[in-house]
């Protein structure tokens, strides 16, 4: 068996950015309208009014302060609260594929590899803007990569279920090196309508070089000791978003075709999952939280990472032991991880043990444990 490691990472983040104030003034703007238009129907009972938001509550129980978005315009517009994205060409590059070779391209730059190293192209995350072709093979083209691509989905943990198929396919020589991307538009599937999850996502697209440790160039890079994978259905965090809508225009537009989550009952679930997953993988491999230097969590509430790292190290987790990027991006869904991991990395020094772990919809959990070499 070949050794797989990371070598090289890439982040793309758009430009705009919505901070927690202007998201309230504009969701409180839209109850002060909704309560304005049916006061009628409020008055007599038939209708409940709305309740405003607040950035205090956000800042408190999430821990995030701002987003990146694709488009700010749209979603503050208390009468749209979407992003507005026009349809492009098909002779065009897809948004979504515009971002992952953005991603992609420092990825390469950062692993000091071309695209002839590359062999396949995985697209990893929530959300694909198309049914077909895969968004992956459209990034391959536009990068003038050889061999094959596809699209995977595992929601919040589909980065690392592409670091685990990226590895396999790295140790058993089916490929020399793989570029995993997770291109996600999180707010194009918020509902900016509900006050209990308005401020939870933003956008944001990372990339990784996975390949084979003997053709590593990258000064720095971090092989994967071992990954582990775990999946329990649950109904706590769904979207019905689908191809078979339009079989049923009834339900089109209906707030079950965007995000929706019970938060509290997903905290309670998760966090016991992830520390039992994390403590028995350390344990499989004759290590403890105590070796791991740096916990790169999935990056959807503060509280819960604060929670999952105590439990694990018996104590509260310093800053640089597990590193928050939350505040300035929010939940960024799959790439959450990984931003956490491409801005501090370069903090571990050689030998240094850290994971990448994710959690969310699903329910499904990926754990990777990684050593700087
Ligand atoms: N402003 C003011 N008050 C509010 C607001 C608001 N915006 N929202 C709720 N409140 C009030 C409630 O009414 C409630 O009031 P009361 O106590 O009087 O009933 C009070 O605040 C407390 O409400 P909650 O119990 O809902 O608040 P929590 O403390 O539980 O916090 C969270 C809510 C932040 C949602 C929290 O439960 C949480 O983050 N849980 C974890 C959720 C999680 O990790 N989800 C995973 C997300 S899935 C993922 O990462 C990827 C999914 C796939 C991507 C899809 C792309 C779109």
């Amino acid at each position: 068996m070949e050794l797989a490691v990371i070598s090289g990472t890439g982040l793309f983040t758009p430009q705009e950015s919505i901070s927690n104030d202007e998201l309230v003034t504009s969701f409180n703007q839209y109850v002060e309208n909704f309560n304005h238009h049916h006061r009628a129907e409020i008055a007599a009972g038939v209708l409940e009014a709305l309740l405003p938001s607040s950035v205090e509550f956000i800042e408190k129980a999430s821990g995030i302060k701002s987003r990146y978005v694709v488009d700010k315009k749209g979603l503050l517009n208390p009468n749209i609260m979407a992003p507005r994205i026009p349809e492009r060409g098909n002779d065009e590059l897809s948004l979504q594929a515009e971002m992952a070779v953005v991603a992609a391209k420092q990825a390469l730059q950062s692993a000091h590899k071309t695209s002839d190293d590359i062999d396949a192209v995985i697209i990893a995350c929530s959300n694909l803007q198309r049914a077909y072709p895969a968004v992956s093979v459209e990034v391959q083209n536009a990068l003038g990569i050889k061999g094959f691509a596809f699209d995977m989905n595992v929601a919040c943990s589909s980065a690392t279920f592409g670091i685990q198929t990226a590895e396999n396919m790295v140790r058993t020589g089916k490929a020399r090196a793989v570029l995993v991307i997770n291109p996600e538009i999180c707010t194009a599937h918020l509902n900016f309508r509900n006050r209990d999850s308005h401020f939870i996502f933003g956008d944001a697209c990372t990339a990784m070089v996975i390949e084979n440790k003997s053709a590593c160039q990258a000064k720095h890079a971090f092989e994967i000791i071992d990954s582990t994978l775990v999946t329990n259905f649950s109904n706590n965090i769904r979207n019905n978003f689908g191809f078979l809508n339009c079989t049923h225009p009834e339900g089109i537009g209906k707030p079950d075709k965007l995000f929706v989550q019970e938060g509290r009952k997903v905290f309670k679930d998760v966090v016991p999952m992830v520390v039992e997953m994390i403590t028995e993988h350390l344990a499989k491999l004759n290590l403890s939280a105590s070796d791991i230097k740096m916990f790169f969590l999935h990056q959807a509430n503060l509280n819960m990472n604060r929670l999952i790292a105590s439990k694990l190290l018996g104590r509260e987790a310093e800053f640089h032991e597990a590193p928050v990027i939350l505040d300035e991006y929010a939940n960024t869904s799959s790439a959450g991880s990984v931003i956490a991991f491409h801005k501090y990395k370069d903090k571990l020094t050689k030998d240094d043990m850290s994971i990448l772990c994710s959690f969310g919809a699903g329910y499904s959990v990926g754990n990777v444990v990684l050593k700087r070499v």
